[in-house]
């Protein structure tokens, strides 16, 4: 689906339209990508049926827009206002904090045309003398350039995943290629990618080179050899292939997937055995025979260890519990039996609770939570406690209606500045579970932040703790918490942490979640999907578990909807 693609680019253009002065323009753009982001429906579908004009605010401007970028896979129009606009607003935009009314006014006052330019007017001191900015914009505006460059080049694993799979998907349909397997950072499931790396072994690697470089989502191909090559895809991230002989698929698959630390310490413990490690095999110092090199197992056998999985593949003990056959045995990618998050068309998510209960019992769900935004919060739609009953009535009759899974009702309430609910008790009394996070005050001094979350684990309301941390991988970091504190709570109050499996939240994050899990804290793997697709997040949800070494004992949701539901506070 395209549809967060043409989502973008509409509120791209309205970010453009901003240094325009059409006011109009922009409200209708940022209406209309809402409405797209939100569909249900494929985008492209409306659009090859001609229905683009019956989608609400989307008339024959936009949806003229819209057909040039579905057909062309660019927009015109948004290059001719690119062309007309004096700054790097691509970049600028960027910025946390800064939108393109800002980026307006610091080209007018300060002639703010790039990053640098911005950079150096807040050293100066300049930008908090502008009025509306002030003294805490200047400062946020430095941490955020900071960040920027610290983040800018990796991508978020939910975005290089889908990428690698597909790739993965087009290399099977060639009949030369014997295996093909996703390497590096995305198989170990790291939560931020550099480049994608894919292995493939096959009696004629020109062939799979050739099919690789001609892939039609290849945007530039960077390098091209006999058995390996370099792509840019037109999503931007890189791809590099090699491919190599299939004896040799396990060593080449070990050396590929690393990571490096994890390589070279393996590579030290052949030396010491009298065995050579290299991609092309374990080989006898001696007779220089191969040894192992047929699969991962074979070598880590060899090398006298058991097999490591990918995701503890960092060099972080992994490798000495394995020698010691200590490992803990993770969390499996099909022993989730429910979701607890995720939001319906009652707040802000895009399908009716119906579509989303289908779609998880087509995922093999034993149940879901339905958790909608409530109280105070800018979100469009939020429910209040009447709204709460009606949606109650709503769960009852689907649940009536659909037979093999069980929908629950939930909530997602706001921890307020105090600590408290922006919901009575009486009414989250009532329901299945409650889900409390933090969405204000993301600047608090680490005691206030710590202290909210803290009293509002200890409300006997409160089963669960949502995206804790509060990060965005590539907008905004965490807020300053003390998590040592939270556990410890956490493991007292039998409170819930969540691993939240959306895409740029990722939170808890790999090394929190091993922190928790020394701590004895249980955890809920939730997708906080917004829609039905989204209910694949899941994955990413257990790859962060499985780096932070959980264990399906550690995680509720691998439990069945009775062992769950008592394991909750109330
Ligand atoms: P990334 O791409 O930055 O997210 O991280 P990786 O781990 O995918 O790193 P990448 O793409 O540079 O290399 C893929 C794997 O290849 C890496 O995990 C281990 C292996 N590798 C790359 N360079 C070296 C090296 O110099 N020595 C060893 N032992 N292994 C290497
Ligand atoms: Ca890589
Ligand atoms: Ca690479
Ligand atoms: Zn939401």
């Amino acid at each position: 689906m395209k549809n967060l693609e043409v989502a973008e680019l509409l509120n791209e253009i309205a970010d453009y339209l901003e240094f325009a002065n059409e006011p109009f323009k922009i409200r209708a753009y940022r209406k209309a990508a809402l409405v797209i982001e939100g569909l249900s429906e494929d985008i492209e579908q409306v659009w090859k049926e001609s229905r683009l004009m019956e989608l609400p605010g989307v008339g024959e401007g936009i949806a003229k827009k819209i057909d040039d970028f579905l057909k062309n896979g660019k927009s015109k129009y948004l290059q001719e206002l690119k062309k007309a606009t004096p700054v790097d607003m691509e970049s600028l935009g960027k910025i946390e904090g800064i939108g393109p009314k800002t980026i307006l006014k610091l080209y007018k006052e300060l002639k703010v045309k790039t990053v640098a330019d911005l950079e150096k007017a807040a050293k100066k001191g300049k930008i908090q003398k502008i009025s509306g900015l002030g003294p805490t914009v200047e400062q946020n505006i430095l941490k955020s350039i900071e960040f920027a460059r610290k983040t800018s080049e990796r991508v978020p694993l939910g975005f290089a995943l889908s990428s690698a799979e597909e790739v993965v998907r087009m290399l099977k349909t060639l009949k030369e290629v014997q295996k093909v397997s996703i390497a590096g950072s995305t198989r170990r499931m790291k939560e931020t990618i550099g480049d994608i790396d894919i292995l493939a072994t096959s009696k004629a690697p020109e062939k799979v080179i050739e099919f690789f470089t001609k892939m039609p989502n290849v945007a530039d191909v960077l390098a091209k050899g006999p058995t390996k090559s370099s792509v840019r895809l037109k999503e931007g991230i890189q791809v590099d292939i090699r491919v190599l002989d299939d004896n040799i698929f396990g060593a080449a698959l070990l050396y590929f997937t690393g990571n490096k630390e994890h390589n070279i310490l393996l590579r030290r413990i052949a030396i010491e055995k009298g065995l050579k490690l290299s991609e092309y095999g374990l080989f006898d110092n001696k007779t220089n025979r191969i040894v192992a090199g047929r699969t991962e197992e074979d070598v880590y056998k060899k090398l006298g260890m058991g097999y490591i999985e990918p995701e503890m593949r960092e060099d972080e003990g992994e490798i000495e519990l394995a020698q010691h056959n200590m490992l803990p045995k993770l969390i499996g990618y099909n022993d989730i039996k429910g979701d607890l998050q995720m939001h319906t068309r009652w707040s802000d998510g895009s399908n009716t609770i119906e579509e989303m209960a289908l779609a998880a019992k087509k995922l093999g769900y034993e149940y879901i939570c339905i958790t909608d935004h409530t109280g105070r919060l800018a979100i469009a739609n939020a429910l209040d406690e009447k709204r709460i009953l009606e949606q109650r009535k709503d769960i009852d009759k689907i649940n009536k209606k659909i037979r093999g899974i069980k929908i629950l009702q939930g909530v997602e309430v706001n921890i307020k500045d105090d600590g408290t609910l922006d919901m009575p008790g009486k009414v989250l009394k009532q329901l299945d579970i409650v889900v409390a996070s933090i969405h204000s005050g993301f600047k608090n001094p680490k005691e206030k932040i710590t202290k909210r979350m803290l009293k509002a684990m200890e409300n006997e309301n409160v089963d669960i703790i949502a995206h804790p941390t509060g990060r965005l991988i590539t907008k905004r970091e965490s807020y300053d918490i003390d998590l040592d504190r939270i556990f410890e709570a956490a493991k007292k109050t039998n409170t819930i942490m969540e691993i939240n499996a959306y895409p740029e939240r990722m939170d808890l994050r790999d090394a929190h979640v091993r922190a928790a899990v020394k701590a004895g804290v249980k955890l809920a793997i939730s997708t906080d999907a917004h829609n039905a697709d989204q209910l694949h997040f899941m994955k990413l949800g257990i790859g962060t578990a499985r780096r932070g070494w959980a264990t399906k004992n550690d995680i509720i949701n691998t439990r069945s909807l009775k062992e769950m539901l008592k394991s909750l506070k109330k």
